[in-house]
């Protein structure tokens, strides 16, 4: 049996559930607030230029309640780094703050980098600027500071040719200056399914074993690549510390929504919503449509205890 669960309904959200036209919808970043799930869909437009769309469910299935204009639009004249958009946001609520943290990808014009917003209802936006320079992605906080440390996950690009796209972690006191910069999960190489690049898909989730962490592994084949999603499991008080990683991939494409699109064979989770043991994940497919599966936290983690390679 599958460890996440397809919803039936999926896609659940597509560019027809837009009220303006636009290209796709995909890799959104989920969250809850209040009675519903908000969505921060990744919205890209017809001249191939991404935005960010807030969508609320009382389910988080159905009946999704979309703003009649973009939620946040790239602001180049202000914010130079969004010059070719904004893309995969993940949502990390800090309690200490009572706010939400949004880390984004903004499309600058010398490559993608790390961005930082705000909110406290997911209307008004407070840009905090860039907080990791190009090429990095996939980024997303840690809910908790770590001896009064902030932590934050992300995905920078190595020079070094042929060492792939690993996935670091770093600290900072204030959520602006970000140093302790140290690399946790490496990119396979060979022959496993994520050889090339790895990147983080929602935010580190706390477990009673450690901080769980679904990411993306990218592998080149005569076709095409292949974005599919592992496990690992950061250690609670140090997250530094790796404590186990899954050996098979979780999560792959395979349905046609996830095969086909415009970019073929990608699932990208870019939120998850846990409900005690039960959890929602939102992902993109295909870099088409936006995608829901549920799975249990403690199957999760036991699998992962049978595939450690650690
Ligand atoms: C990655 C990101 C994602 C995208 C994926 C597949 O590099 O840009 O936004 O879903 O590629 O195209």
């Amino acid at each position: 049996m599958e460890l996440f669960r397809r919803h039936p309904d999926n896609p659940i959200l597509s560019s027809s559930h837009l009220p303006y036209q636009v290209n796709t919808v995909f890799n959104a970043g989920a969250t809850q607030v209040g009675d519903d799930i908000v969505l921060l869909m990744r919205v890209e437009d017809r001249r191939g230029i991404s935005h960010f769309s807030v969508a609320r469910s009382s389910d988080g299935i159905s009946n999704w309640r979309i703003e009649e204009r973009p939620s946040i639009m790239p602001d180049p004249d202000s914010y130079p780094e969004e010059i070719w958009g904004i893309e995969d946001s993940r949502i990390t609520y800090l309690e200490e703050k009572s706010l939400w943290a949004i880390t984004y990808t903004a499309w600058s014009e010398f490559g993608p980098l790390v961005s930082l917003a705000t909110t406290v209802d997911f209307r008004d936006f407070q840009r905090q600027g860039p907080v990791m320079p190009p090429e990095n992605k996939d980024a997303a906080l840690f809910p908790i500071r770590f001896n009064g440390r902030w932590a934050m996950i992300h995905r920078p690009v190595a020079k070094k040719e042929g060492t792939g796209a690993h996935i670091w972690i770093s600290f900072s006191p204030d959520l602006r200056h970000w140093g302790g910069h140290r690399m946790i999960l490496q990119a396979r190489g060979d022959a496993w399914w994520d050889t090339s690049k790895i990147g983080l898909g929602p935010p580190p989730l706390k477990t009673q074993d450690g901080w769980l962490i679904l990411y993306h592994g990218v592998k080149t084949t005569g076709s095409g690549v292949i974005y599919r999603l592992g496990l690992a499991l950061l250690d609670l008080n140090d997250p530094t510390r790796v404590i186990a990683r899954c050996d098979e991939w979780v999560f792959a494409p395979e349905k046609e929504y996830e095969v086909s699109g415009d970019v073929d064979k990608v699932v990208f989770p870019c939120g998850w919503v846990p409900e005690g043991d039960h959890l929602r994940l939102y992902y993109g497919a295909a870099d088409s449509y936006i995608a829901l599966a549920t799975a249990s936290v403690s199957e999760l983690l036991a699998w992962l205890k049978q595939h450690n390679i650690y």
